[in-house]
């Protein structure tokens, strides 16, 4: 079973524990005990694949946030969580994502934006058009309004987050088959170009015109012009080509 770690951030009083409260337990938590730290765990299938999810849910009040910057080190995926009845709990998660980028030193971080509280209709300030311009700001980052209260879009947040983990984890996979077949190929092409030098030297030899140094500087020619691309720029290949004739 594959371990998920997911951080949920935000400011203080959005809902960010009645929402993961909600998702892990099914329940609501209708009074407000400000977070210091909180981890759950919740066994999910997500997509025909048991998933080990480890939730974080972390402190908003700023007097609890010292230990943000390790949550975020350790966490794979982020739940950026603000309330539709608090226009500064949108504007604190600006910085927050940046925080988040920053620490991971990447663009693509699998992440969702979350407007909560979207029950409460009389007491809304931010419009589900607020919570579409931050996520096409962020690059499309998948938005979500929520209600922890009738646990609307919930299940849905934290799913969303899991497969943009379990995607960018395939693609670091593929890429890592890719390098490693890439290298097997060169070694290949280089054992056999070494041995290809050998047979040219050898057929030299039986016509009695032992040239080495010629052999090998014809060979490189051919080796450059196949190896370079139809700009006539070098590909890779051809420097580790070169590499073993030199
Ligand atoms: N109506 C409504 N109330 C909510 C919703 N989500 C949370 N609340 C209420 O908002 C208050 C704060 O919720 P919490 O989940 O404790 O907020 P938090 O973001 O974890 O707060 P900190 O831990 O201090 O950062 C609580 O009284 C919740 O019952 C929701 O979707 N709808
Ligand atoms: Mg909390």
């Amino acid at each position: 079973m594959r371990d998920y770690k997911v951080v949920v951030l935000g400011a203080g009083g959005v809902g960010k524990s009645s929402v993961t409260v909600q998702f892990v337990q099914g329940v609501y938590v209708e009074s407000y005990d400000p977070t210091i730290e909180d981890s759950y765990r919740k066994q999910i299938e997500i997509d025909g694949r048991a998933c080990d999810l480890e939730i974080l849910d972390t402190a908003g009040v700023a007097q609890f946030t010292a230990m943000r910057e390790l949550y975020i080190k350790s966490g794979k995926g982020f739940l950026l969580v603000y309330s539709v009845t608090d226009e500064n709990s949108l504007k604190e998660l600006l910085a927050l994502r940046e925080q988040v980028l920053r620490i991971k030193d990447s663009d693509n971080v699998p992440m969702v934006l979350i407007g909560n509280k979207c029950d409460l209709k009389d007491d809304r300030v931010l419009s589900i058009e607020d919570g579409i311009k931050v996520s096409q700001d962020w690059g499309c980052v998948p938005f979500y309004e929520t209600s922890a209260m009738y646990k609307t879009n919930v299940d849905e947040a934290f799913i969303d987050v899991v497969r943009q983990i379990m995607r960018k984890e395939a693609a670091i996979t593929a890429e890592k088959k890719q390098a490693k077949q890439l290298q097997k190929q060169n070694a290949l092409e280089n054992s056999n170009n070494a041995a290809n030098t050998g047979g040219t030297d050898k057929k030299a030899n039986d016509d009695g015109n032992f040239d080495t140094k010629s052999t090998r500087t014809r060979n490189t020619k051919s080796s450059q012009k196949e190896n370079n691309d139809e700009f006539g720029n070098k590909k890779e290949k051809s420097i580790n080509k070169c590499c073993v004739i030199m």
